[in-house]
């Protein structure tokens, strides 16, 4: 049976939406992220970066719940309209929308303001710490790795605290 992880925050909801909605079956098991539950070994075998939600389906393991979503609308056929281009584009265009723009810019607010108002690593340093097959490939060819390691913000002022001005 399908294994969703989870805690009671949006992202998670998002998902939890979608399994009740299209009435499949789960199996919900409780991540707590307040107590490190998602850094634990057999959890990063699931989502390498360390949050929920994610979902292991009969061994087929996906996270972020984006993907997750367009994963069981695909799988179930459930919330899709028919697959024409014009639709195509106009899901795929506020999925989006939701995964890139509003989901991460309010979800980073919050967890800043609230949880950890001092600066840390980047996200590709943490998630490539570990797992290290993608250490490989964020290394050399990931546009991210590109972008932070061009950046004149010397990595020591952000792992101070200081930040930039
Ligand atoms: N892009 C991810 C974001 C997941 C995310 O930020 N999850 C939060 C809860 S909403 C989490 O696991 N936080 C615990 C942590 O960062 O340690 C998604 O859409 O699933």
């Amino acid at each position: 049976m399908l294994k969703f992880y989870f805690n009671g925050s949006p992202n998670p909801t998002k998902v939890a939406l979608f399994l009740e909605e299209a009435g499949i079956a789960y199996q919900p098991v409780a991540v707590d992220t307040r107590k490190g539950d998602q850094f634990k070994p057999e959890y990063l075998a699931i989502n390498p970066n360390a949050k929920v939600p994610a979902i292991d389906d009969d061994g087929v393991k996906v996270f972020d719940s984006n993907a997750i979503l367009l994963y069981l609308a695909e799988k179930t056929g459930k919330f899709l309209p028919a697959n024409t281009p014009a639709n195509r584009g106009e899901l795929l265009s506020w999925l989006m929308f939701a995964a890139t723009g509003v989901g991460p810019y309010s979800g980073q607010a919050v967890h800043f303001k609230h949880f950890a108002p001092e600066r840390s690593t980047t996200p590709t340093t943490a998630i490539s710490s570990r797992r290290s097959d993608i250490s490989a490939f964020s290394t050399t060819t990931s546009p991210t790795a590109a972008i932070w390691s061009a950046t004149p913000i010397p990595s020591s002022t952000w792992t101070s605290g200081a930040g930039p001005a």
